[in-house]
């Protein structure tokens, strides 16, 4: 117990530094065995990043993605679900489940070629509800594709053109690529990216941008004015320049706000 304890303890601390720091969440779920924690392997080996190296020894379920668009990610592997988890099992992934239940978006992983997965994508449906998890926005992983006949990855998307269902296949590393393609347009499809003109008393929201790891450029003028190049979450831009008071119509200016 004294050891969960401490892992608990850590994960709240790096759950604490990343809400602080504002990085999308995107969680695995699924049954167990689907495959999970080969492709948050396969996932994370394509991925080598320096900074990662505090994160993935605080946590070993937790790592930093670069996406190309939506900027850095946190990756989280979770506990395969099956028809109702014990109470014990819920109280000691606790904190895994809550991040689930706030995760940016989930990866619903299905073993592409078990003759139960429709079965089990409706239990792990029932966990998401009961952890509270069911209102996230979802994208279904369909994965093991090797074992099936003549299957080539590939990428569903729904009459909006938004990616739903990923085919791939985690162990022989194929449509891995498709899958970060799909998290990365989910993920920026509400981004914010132009170009700020900063003056030196604004320090305070340059810090934040670069915390956030939003800044593409940084440009000093000759009167000390900062062209920043930003691209981040509109939701977490927004709710920055409400924490400095900042109106939003500076930037958004075709927005009206009604609150
Ligand atoms: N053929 C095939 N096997 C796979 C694939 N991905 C995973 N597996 C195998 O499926 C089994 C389960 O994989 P895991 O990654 O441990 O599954 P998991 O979802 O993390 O399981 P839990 O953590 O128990 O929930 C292992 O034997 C993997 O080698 C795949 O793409 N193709
Ligand atoms: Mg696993």
């Amino acid at each position: 117990m004294k050891r969960l304890d401490k892992v608990r303890k850590q994960r709240d601390q790096g759950r604490r530094a990343r809400v602080r720091a504002e990085i999308p969440t995107v969680s695995l779920v699924g049954y167990t065995n689907a495959g999970k924690s080969t492709l948050f392997n396969s996932i994370t080996a394509a991925n080598v990043y320096a900074a990662d190296q505090l994160f993935a020894t605080l946590d070993p379920t937790l790592r930093k993605v670069q996406l190309p668009d939506a900027g850095p990610m946190i990756l989280a592997d979770t506990v395969g679900f099956i028809r109702h988890l014990p109470h014990k099992l819920v109280e000691a992934f606790r904190a895994t489940l809550q991040e689930t239940a706030e995760a940016d978006l989930l990866l619903h992983v299905i073993d592409a070629h078990d003759e139960e997965r429709q079965a089990h994508i409706e239990q792990v449906n029932d966990v998401l509800q009961e952890i509270g998890a069911d209102d996230r926005p979802t994208l279904l992983v369909y994965n093991k594709i090797d074992l099936l006949d003549d299957f080539s990855p590939r990428v569903d998307r729904d009459e909006e053109g938004v990616p739903v269902r990923v085919w791939l296949s985690a162990q022989q590393n194929q449509g891995v690529d498709l899958l970060l393609a799909a998290v990365n347009e989910r993920l920026s499809g509400s981004m914010f990216e132009g170009t700020l003109e900063l003056s030196p008393q604004d320090g305070q929201f340059r810090s934040m941008l670069y915390a956030r790891e939003a800044v593409l450029d940084e440009r000093i003028e000759e009167d000390g004015r900062i062209n920043l190049r930003v691209r981040l979450q509109q939701k977490d831009f927004r709710q920055m320049l409400s924490r400095l008071q900042i109106p939003v119509e500076r930037y958004f200016p075709d927005v009206v706000d009604n609150d």
